[in-house]
Formats: C-alpha cells, sequence, structure tokens
C-alpha cells in the first residue's frame, strides 16, 4: 500500500514548538504570518532574522513526540511505500529516524544565499549578517518558504499523490496552499488526524481528533497490523 504522508505545526506541538494559528501563536506582538513574507524580510530584515534565530535556537531545547516516532517506525517498515511531506521547517522527523523527510516549506537549519543561491546547512543565527561560505557575500537567508514563493518538490509530491493509495494529513491546519488542496489531489482514499476537525475536514473519507501523540501511533499500529 504506498502512502502519502503531509505534516503540520500540529504534530510538533506537544514538543513544545508553537503552531502557527492556535491560540498563544503570537511572536513578540506579531502575527507570525506577517514575518512570513518576502516583502517583511524586504522592509525589517532584523525583526525576521530574529523571528527565524529564536525559532532555531528553540530547536535545540526540544525532541521528537510519539507522533514523530510513530511516522519514523512506518518509514522503516515501509520503505519507498512511504513518502513523508512536511509544511514544518522544524527537524523533528529526522530526529527521530524518519529515513525521508520532504520539507516543502524549507528547513530552519538551512541558509540561502540569495547572490549565489546556494543553500547551506545552518545552525547558527543569522541576525549578525555572517558572510556566504561560498561567495562571501552577506546575503543570507531562512532557506524556508515564504508566501507568493514557490514550495519545493511540487511535482514529486504531485506524482506521489497521483499514485498513493491513501493520503492522511496530520495536524495541519488546511488555510495555506498548495498542501491545503492535495486531498483533493490525492488518488486513494483521505484521512484526516487532528487536534480538533480542520476548515478542509469535509473533503476527507475519514478524520479523526485527538492529540496527534494519541492518534498517530493508534494509526500507525492499526497500519502495521
Ligand atoms: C494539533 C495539535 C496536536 C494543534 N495534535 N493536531 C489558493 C487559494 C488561496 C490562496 C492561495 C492559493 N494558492 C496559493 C495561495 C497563496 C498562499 C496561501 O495559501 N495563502 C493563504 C493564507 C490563503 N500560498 C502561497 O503563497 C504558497 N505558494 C504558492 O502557492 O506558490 C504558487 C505555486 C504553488 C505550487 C506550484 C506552483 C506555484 C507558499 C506558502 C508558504 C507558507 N509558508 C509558511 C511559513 C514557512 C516558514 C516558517 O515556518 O516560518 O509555512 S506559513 C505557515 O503556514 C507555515 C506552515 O507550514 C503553514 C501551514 O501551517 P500549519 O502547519 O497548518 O499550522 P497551523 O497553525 O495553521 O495549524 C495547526 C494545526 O495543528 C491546527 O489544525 C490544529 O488543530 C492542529 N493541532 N495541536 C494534533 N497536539
Amino acid at each position: 500500500m504506498r502512502i502519502v504522508v503531509l505534516t503540520g505545526a500540529g504534530i510538533s506541538a506537544e514538543s513544545g514548538l508553537s503552531t502557527f494559528r492556535d491560540e498563544g501563536g503570537l511572536w513578540e506582538g506579531h502575527d507570525p504570518m506577517t514575518v512570513a513574507t518576502p516583502e517583511a524580510f524586504e522592509d525589517d530584515p532584523d525583526l525576521v532574522h530574529r523571528f527565524y534565530d529564536q525559532r532555531r535556537a528553540a530547536l535545540g531545547r526540544v525532541r521528537p513526540n510519539a507522533a514523530h516516532e510513530a511516522l519514523a517506525r512506518l518509514g522503516k517498515a515501509l520503505g519507498a511505500d512511504l513518502y513523508l511531506v512536511t509544511q514544518n521547517v522544524d527537524d523533528l522527523h529526522e530526529r527521530a529516524g524518519s529515513p525521508h523527510v520532504h520539507h516543502m516549506h524549507g528547513r530552519l537549519r538551512a541558509a540561502l544565499c540569495q547572490a549565489c543561491g546556494t543553500s547551506h546547512d545552518w545552525h547558527e543565527p543569522l541576525s549578525h549578517r555572517p558572510p556566504c561560505p561560498r561567495c562571501l557575500r552577506t546575503t543570507l537567508r531562512p532557506d524556508v518558504v515564504w508566501f507568493g514563493e514557490v514550495p519545493y518538490g511540487m511535482y514529486d509530491i504531485h506524482e506521489a499523490l497521483w499514485e498513493c493509495d491513501l493520503f492522511v494529513s496530520i495536524g495541519t491546519s488546511g488555510l495555506v496552499y498548495p498542501a491545503a488542496a492535495f486531498v483533493h489531489l490525492a488518488a486513494g482514499r483521505t484521512l484526516e488526524l487532528n487536534l480538533e476537525a480542520s476548515v478542509g475536514a469535509d473533503g476527507f473519507d475519514d478524520v479523526r481528533e485527538g492529540p496527534a501523540t494519541e492518534i498517530v501511533p493508534r494509526w500507525v499500529d492499526e497500519v502495521l497490523g
């Protein structure tokens, strides 16, 4: 059985990382959505760098939870039959042991040089404008996908959706496209796992509600029999 799993901020919530739109999602009094745009970066790069530096630093203080671990178990059992795509820029799937993770909205632990286009693994702050290790210009930005930019690897995702027997969406509000439309592109059955049904829940064949650390391991156990 070929399965595509899409994850969103809700899967990392119980690890201690804030979601974007749930209560308490404010950052320094800003709606996080207002800093996740190229225009915000152009207008106030210090503010945007600070936002991402804080989130990158927070990764060192959190750990994968039972939901990430269950998906890693599924990935090891299914091999190429599991396509795991995440909107999250954290690295908790990798740290839980998932063999392949497609980060459609980029990664916090990567910096993209706007001058030479190179993406570098990056664990340090960017606020102090370090030089690009390749071209030495001080033009690094977080290698994440902001509104108005094209998510990474869309062709591969579409291909996986067209060929899947099951599409499972975990912990995402269904408010951000193109991820919100994946349910309509999936060839197979569709299942939503969320703390509470999302705005797009009507588009799924089945919906299960509850915290990810409970409902994801339960679903994985069912799949693995
Ligand atoms: C739990 C839980 C627990 C909590 N257990 N669950 C069509 C129609 C309308 C608009 C558009 C459209 N197509 C494109 C657009 C424009 C735009 C868009 O979608 N705008 C909307 C606001 C309307 N989209 C874009 O600009 C995208 N680009 C694009 O479309 O390019 C064109 C193109 C596409 C494809 C091919 C060719 C061309 C880019 C979108 C980039 C989004 N970037 C961000 C920031 C990334 C960097 C960063 O992290 O800072 O991505 S925004 C932010 O939202 C982030 C997230 O990945 C994304 C989704 O958020 P998510 O994960 O759903 O989090 P929340 O907070 O919204 O929800 C949390 C959920 O968890 C809730 O449901 C809770 O219930 C649940 N939960 N605790 C289980 N314990």
